[in-house]
């Protein structure tokens, strides 16, 4: 249904799609299952041409206004553990840090998302701010892994010693020995990241 609907242009059938699916789905389940795979697919259907620029950028907008209104309100009372979610330096893929932040709130966590091409002295300044001792980054673009390690190192320099950083993503394999020599850790999958998160160092 919500392929079909992003071959029409019909976003309005999109949105009641992923809303139903909401209702119905576990969050682990609609964000592992429906969101992320359906995306993987419009990227297959548009790498063989069989669907343009213009779906994509159609299903991103939809999908993106989806996830933030499942994000807001997860901040809490002011209990929960703060996290910072983003993506670094010249990576524009913004959902899947967005469906990281979604969980994080489902797992009682306070997410503070901050949107995609963050350099390294900026994510750091988060952290400081909101005092997070998690700092969570989605990596989808694989192609500039020189860039990518220089900040993924400046960052790891600029934030302090005792914050986490939990690396996750499609293209995170591009820079895995950066994340081994910097001590973050590469989370896999959601559950990974979970398990990560309830950890005993975690909050
Ligand atoms: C949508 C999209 C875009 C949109 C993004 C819109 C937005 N607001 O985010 C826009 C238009 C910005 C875009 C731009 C580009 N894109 Co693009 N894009 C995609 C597409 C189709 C889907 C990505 C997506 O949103 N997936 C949905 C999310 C939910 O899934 P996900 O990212 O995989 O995340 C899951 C897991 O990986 C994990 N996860 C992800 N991050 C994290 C973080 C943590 C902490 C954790 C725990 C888990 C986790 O959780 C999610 C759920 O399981 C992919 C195709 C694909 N196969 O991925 C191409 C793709 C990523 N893009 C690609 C390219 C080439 C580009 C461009 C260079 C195109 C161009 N010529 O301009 C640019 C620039 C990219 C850049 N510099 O960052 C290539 C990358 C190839 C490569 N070398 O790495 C891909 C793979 C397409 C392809 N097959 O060629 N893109």
């Amino acid at each position: 249904v919500c392929i079909e609907a992003v071959e029409a242009l019909d976003m309005d059938r999109l949105e009641r799609a992923l809303n139903h699916a909401a209702t119905e789905l576990s969050r682990l389940h609609l964000l592992e299952n429906v969101v992320a795979p359906l995306m993987t697919r419009i990227g297959e259907r548009w790498s063989e041409g069989s669907l343009r620029i213009l779906n994509e950028h159609m299903a991103s907008t939809v999908i993106h206004s989806f996830l933030w209104d499942l994000l807001r309100g997860s901040g809490g009372n002011g209990t929960r553990p703060p996290i910072v979610i983003a993506t670094p330096s010249k990576q524009w893929c913004t959902l899947g840090a967005l469906v990281a932040a979604v969980f994080a709130g489902d797992i009682g966590w306070h997410p503070y998302f901050f949107g995609p091409n963050l350099p390294a002295e900026e994510i750091s300044a988060a952290a400081r701010m909101v005092r997070a001792r998690v700092v969570a980054l989605s990596i989808t673009f694989g192609a500039e892994p020189v860039h990518l390690g220089r900040e993924l190192k400046r960052l790891h320099l600029a934030l302090d010693p005792s914050v986490r950083l939990l690396i996750g993503g499609r293209a995170t394999k591009t820079v895995r020995s950066t994340i081994e020599d910097i001590g973050a850790l590469h989370v896999d999958s959601l559950s990974m990241f979970k398990s990560a998160l309830e950890g005993p160092a975690a909050k």
